[in-house]
């Protein structure tokens, strides 16, 4: 169902001065922007949202969406342009259906693209493609990733060159299905009782097609040390991993799906354990929340979307806010502003 859920007034004060309200893309809907800054220029690799007509259900199968475009920005709130489909699903040799949320990397001078889609089995796993540009065209694997599954895979490399996946989903994305180490497509959404399903993460190999070592979880932790149970719906993961680096510290920012805020945890190393701080995106229009955070010549930006365009749940609009870090390291809460 759509949701116009208003901002959580409990969090910390809203920062609403420096909201940029237009969507940066009107021609096509686009959603789950990853930025990065390749070369001096804002690259952003979002969903492609489109119309398919498969009807709306708990497992997202109204986002059926079939390629991918990717926009480039020499500055923010400059032109954004479109360089076309980069990938097709019809040129990924294992996929069925609905290419979600992707992300990209850079290293031994290659562009790398990552996507979650359906394999023929309707098993979503991550698969990757490359390019020797950062607008592609893409060219994919011929398998996903070995040991991958869900979905919305987040590449971070770290200072040290050390790149990880940070990845998962529940509900329709799947990770509840492997929490016994094997699919099992009869397990329910998510544990009523317990700890809270938690994300996934991995070093990438040298060459960025596959994984080195074990799938491992993300401790996202309380104030207490402590796990979030998995009835905390306000506070645990659902989907939309990001990593991102500041002072020092590894950020982990992720949305809490059907409370629909972006959360984020902070921790000393990037494979954690990360210790919960608040929410950086109140809900915004629309059932998903989604971001990326990106810095671009000395300030922080937090890509993200909203349903401006359609008011449709599955039709979404890329937008951009800059994002502001308070003297402690916390983030001041964004709340993006409707029409
Ligand atoms: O765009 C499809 C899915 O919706 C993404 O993979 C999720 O993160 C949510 O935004």
């Amino acid at each position: 169902a759509d949701s116009t859920a208003t901002a959580d007034t409990t969090a910390a004060a809203p920062d609403t001065a420096n909201y940029l309200s237009q969507p940066l893309v009107t021609d096509i809907y686009t959603a789950d922007p990853s930025a990065h800054v390749f070369n001096n220029k804002i690259y952003i690799y979002p969903s492609h949202d489109i119309e398919a007509g498969t009807p709306e259900n708990d497992n997202g199968d109204h986002f059926d969406m079939r390629d991918y475009h990717i926009f480039s920005m020499d500055s923010i709130g400059g032109k954004v342009t479109d360089h076309g489909v980069a990938l097709d699903i019809k040129n990924i040799p294992w996929a069925k259906r609905q290419l979600w949320a992707p992300d990209a990397a850079f290293k031994n001078g290659k562009y790398y693209l990552y996507f979650p889609v359906k394999d023929k089995q309707d098993v979503f796993r991550i698969g990757v493609a490359t390019s020797t540009s950062p607008t592609g065209p893409f060219k994919a694997e011929a398998k996903p990733i070995a040991g991958s599954y869900s979905i919305d895979p987040a590449v971070f490399t770290d200072t040290d060159g050390t790149s990880y996946m940070y990845f998962g989903g529940i509900w329709g994305g799947q990770l509840q299905r492997w929490a016994k180490g094997k699919y099992d497509s009869t397990a329910t959404p998510e544990p009523a009782t317990g700890n809270a399903l938690a994300p996934k993460m991995a070093k990438m190999r040298a060459d960025m097609l596959g994984f080195e070592g074990p799938v491992k979880d993300v401790q996202i932790l309380d104030e207490n040390g402590k796990p979030f149970q998995a009835t905390n719906h306000d506070k645990r993961f659902f989907e939309a991993a990001w990593m991102h680096k500041y002072n020092g510290k590894y950020y982990f920012s992720y949305s809490t799906g059907d409370t629909h805020n972006i959360a984020y945890a902070i921790g000393d190393s990037p494979t954690g354990p990360f210790t919960y701080k608040g929410v950086l995106l109140n809900p915004v229009q629309g059932w998903t929340n989604h971001h990326s955070i990106v810095e671009f010549k000395g300030k922080w930006y937090l890509f993200y979307h909203d349903t401006q365009l359609s008011n449709q749940t599955h039709l979404r609009n890329i937008k951009v806010a800059e994002l502001t870090y308070q003297p402690d390291g916390t983030i001041k809460t964004i709340t993006a502003l409707k029409k």
